[in-house]
């Protein structure tokens, strides 16, 4: 395993719900560690650059405004194998299929609503973090 780093987003549905610091903890206890963070009301147009791959998606338009209806947490993760461990952390992208004890099993609502954001290769990792954070706001540790 190597060490990796990976982008993470509680979106609006958990922020608004008040779990940043259990979804944190589920990073934490996993050996993952923040190594960047910031609060952020995304604009259209940013919500819509960071899901680009998204955007011949018949769900593109739902997802855009989902993750602009309130403010988002948005983190770098670093440690051992970084991108799975947080996509096993993450559980499915559909709450209704993801396992027990995962982040989008306990604290989803629906397949819009589902809590979190983790980038979902190496590739994607490096563009995604990039995309909010300059280098000088990750501190690697
Ligand atoms: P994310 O990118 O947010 O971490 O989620 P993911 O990898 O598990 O899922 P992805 O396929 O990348 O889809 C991005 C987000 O779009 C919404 N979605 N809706 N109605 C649908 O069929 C559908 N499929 C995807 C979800 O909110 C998903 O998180
Ligand atoms: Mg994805």
């Amino acid at each position: 395993m190597t060490i990796e780093r990976t982008l993470s987003i509680v979106k609006p549905d958990a922020v608004a719900k008040n779990v940043i610091g259990k979804i944190y903890d589920r990073f934490e206890s996993a050996g993952l560690k923040v190594v960047a963070a910031k609060m952020k009301q995304l604009s259209r147009a940013e919500a819509e650059g960071f899901y680009a791959v998204h955007a011949a998606r018949p769900f593109f338009n739902d997802l855009v405004n989902f993750m602009i209806s309130g403010p988002v947490m948005i983190q770098a993760l670093e440690g051992e194998g970084a991108i799975l461990k947080n996509r096993d952390l993450m559980g499915a992208t559909n709450p209704k299929e993801a396992a027990a004890g995962t982040i989008r099993a306990d604290f989803a609502d629906s397949i819009d609503a589902n809590a979190v954001h983790g980038s979902d290769s190496a590739e994607n990792a490096a563009i995604e973090i990039a995309y909010f954070f300059a280098s000088s706001e990750v501190y690697s540790r």
